[in-house]
């Protein structure tokens, strides 16, 4: 708001005009960074927050809201559209998909700006180790037990981590 000043020569009279200029939403929001990164384990839980991501505007009357416009493969993210807190939505695993990139938007209902978000998936020991095959079969002869654990053990192949692996081992 500011005053103007109007001077008449002919008296000393003088008139103040009041004008008032009212905030107009004519500028976009625009987000902090054109590009976030956040790290989420594969197990962690639904509802969890990963980031939130903020946007501004110039114009104090805008009321900004967010929203994920591509890239949520599996509806396996969501943001709250008026924080832009980006939370666990659905089940993750790193062996499926270990990055997920989302745009997102942020709007003043008239005009909105994106950013891209790029989320990695950690892995968690949540597997148990295979055996390569179900059944393994060897021959010894009867006689020959030299190195026999060693010799029996050296097919079987085992991603063993902290479980505990089960296969059969046939001795004919
Ligand atoms: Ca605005
Ligand atoms: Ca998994
Ligand atoms: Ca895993």
């Amino acid at each position: 708001m500011f005053i103007a000043k109007r001077s008449c020569t002919r008296s000393t009279m003088t008139k103040f005009i009041r004008i008032g200029i009212a905030d107009k939403n004519d500028n976009p929001p625009y987000f902090d960074k054109s590009l976030y990164e956040a790290e989420v384990d594969e197990n962690e839980d639904i509802q969890h927050t990963v980031l939130t991501v903020t946007a501004k505007d110039h114009d104090e009357s805008s009321r900004i809201r967010y929203e994920i416009t591509s890239g949520n493969i599996g509806g396996a993210f969501a943001v709250k559209n008026m924080t832009g807190a980006i939370y666990v939505a659905g089940a993750l695993d790193y062996e499926t998909r270990r990055r997920y990139e989302l745009r997102l938007a942020a709007s003043d209902n008239l005009k909105e700006n994106y950013t891209t978000v790029i989320i990695h998936v950690k892995d968690v020991n949540d597997n148990p180790p295979v055996f390569e095959r179900p059944t393994y079969r060897t021959q010894i002869t009867e006689e020959d037990d030299r190195n026999l654990p060693k010799r029996v053990l050296q097919n079987l192949k085992c991603a063993f981590r902290s479980y505990a692996c089960f296969s059969s081992i046939w001795v004919e």
